[in-house]
């Protein structure tokens, strides 16, 4: 059965702007100081305060801006596919909440806001979640046609292709809605579209407007058309541009490429691409026309365009056959120097050292209906913070109500792995006693 793109998401367990509304309501109140230092800046903290030292400690890294990372190669070689395009990479993560939702017209009640799914240093100030964060402010400044790639920061599950950090580049590009200008938009997409018919590629494709995924009200159809299919030729290209060579994409075995309809509230018509790579079907990127809201707020109202805002880590996993997405933290030599600047090789894994797991039981406390329960993104934030890279993934391995008392126990296994050494029993150990003890501190659960 085809899933649509909410249901993907809910099949991969991935966090998606498409989600069902959550309640933005928070359990307990970290003992944190009445002040936080955070890239030189002291910001007060209030009941929304939930940016960890872990997540204070990536801040700075940029791995991005780093020519021989797998992620700096990437932003290379995709921004030398859009060479007319203006490359911004150096925007700061902290942000407001209306930059981040409001500017983008997010629903009040969108779960994304929530205290659970995303980093506040306070509640006017937040780490961005994606860069579209940036969409308004950058075509304010008179950007017509812009790459922008960022660190995005959210609060997430833990396992091998989920990070609280990971990297987004988006692109855009908008036109003046004249006759004259749509003209030259279709002249590029004939110009694109033979490009694409010589090249070993198989798009899955869907009409670019249906009533389930329509054009603005205050947009010509015809010149919505035009829009999607500039967008999806462009992206088709760049997609050509990187798997083509690595996706096994031979005569006997092309490129394949799937486009879905898609929602986000910043864009409609809205899509997402998913690439076929070793027998699976990625998502690494969501994009469309951009919401006429959008461009108003950035005093650009006569103009339309596109947009996208693709997965860095995604395509580089594929690209390198990189394993684990922590890798990409890794300051081991033995990761590091395997790249060079703007050349693509396989990684070569030095060797994959034991897991060991460590399960936890606990009674939640007695809370009053109205109080939210303890998240599992909470018990992930805990984790990591504890822990670092050392934890490879946490899952939720039991969860019940005792029939008579009605209280609810919960059970994590928290997978430890270094990508760098063997760990020991006793280190181990150690490290999940400190985690409990900052579980009982923080949520005042009863270990069982
Ligand atoms: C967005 O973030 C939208 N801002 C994209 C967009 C831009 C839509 C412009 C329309 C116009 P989404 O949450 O689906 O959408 O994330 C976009 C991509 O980021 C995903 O396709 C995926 O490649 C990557 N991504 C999302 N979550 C994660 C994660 N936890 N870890 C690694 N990559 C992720
Ligand atoms: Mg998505």
């Amino acid at each position: 059965m085809r899933l649509s793109g909410r249901d993907m998401c809910r099949k991969l367990a991935l966090r998606c702007i498409c989600r069902p509304a959550r309640p933005a309501r928070r359990y307990y109140t970290p003992a944190a100081p009445s002040t936080l230092k955070v890239l030189g800046t002291d910001y007060p903290a209030d009941s929304y305060t939930n940016i960890t030292p872990t997540i204070i400690s990536k801040l700075s890294l940029q791995l991005h801006r780093q020519p021989a990372h797998p992620l700096g190669t990437l932003r290379m070689l995709i921004e030398s596919h859009f060479p007319s395009f203006s490359h911004l990479s150096c925007l700061s993560p902290i942000v407001t909440p209306y930059q981040n939702f409001d500017s983008l017209s997010f629903p009040a009640d969108h779960p994304g806001r929530s205290v659970t799914d995303s980093y506040y240093l306070n509640k006017d100030v937040m780490l961005r979640t994606h860069t579209s964060a940036h969409e308004v402010e950058t075509f304010a400044k008179g950007e017509t046609k812009w790459l922008l790639t960022a660190d995005v920061y959210r609060r997430d599950e833990i396992d091998g292709s989920h990070y609280p950090v990971f990297h987004q580049m988006e692109g855009a590009e908008i036109f003046e809605a004249t006759p004259s200008s749509m003209k030259k938009v279709e002249e590029d997409n004939e110009q694109l579209s033979a490009h694409l018919e010589r090249s070993n590629i198989v798009i899955e494709d869907i009409p670019h407007i249906t009533s389930t995924n329509p054009a603005q009200p205050s947009h010509d159809p015809r010149h919505s058309e035009i829009i999607a299919l500039n967008l999806k030729l462009h992206l088709n290209s760049l997609l050509l541009e990187l798997f083509g060579g690595v996706a096994g994409a031979s005569k006997e075995e092309p490129l394949r490429v799937r486009w879905i309809e898609a929602y986000f509230p910043f864009t409609s018509p809205s899509y997402e691409v998913e690439v076929f790579f070793r027998g699976k079907w990625l998502e690494i990127l969501g994009c469309g026309v951009v919401l006429q809201s959008t461009l108003d707020r950035a005093n650009v109202p006569s103009k339309l365009g596109w947009a996208f805002g693709l997965g860095l880590e995604r395509i580089a996993m594929i690209l390198y056959s990189i394993p684990d997405i922590r890798l990409f933290w890794s300051r081991d030599e033995r990761f590091l120097s395997q790249f060079t600047p703007g050349k693509i090789s396989t990684f070569k894994p030095y060797s994959k050292f034991p897991a060991c797991f460590k399960d936890v039981s606990f009674w939640l406390p007695d809370r009053p209906e109205t109080q939210a329960k303890m998240h599992d993104n909470d018990f992930c934030d805990l984790a990591r913070d504890v822990a670092g890279d050392l934890v490879e993934d946490v899952k939720v391995i039991d969860k019940f109500t005792h029939p008579k008392t009605n209280r609810d126990s919960l059970c994590y296994r928290i997978n430890y792995r270094s990508m760098d050494r063997s760990l020991s029993n006793e280190e181990v150990n150690a490290i999940q006693d400190l985690v409990i003890s900052h579980l009982k501190d923080r949520f005042g659960v009863e270990i069982r």
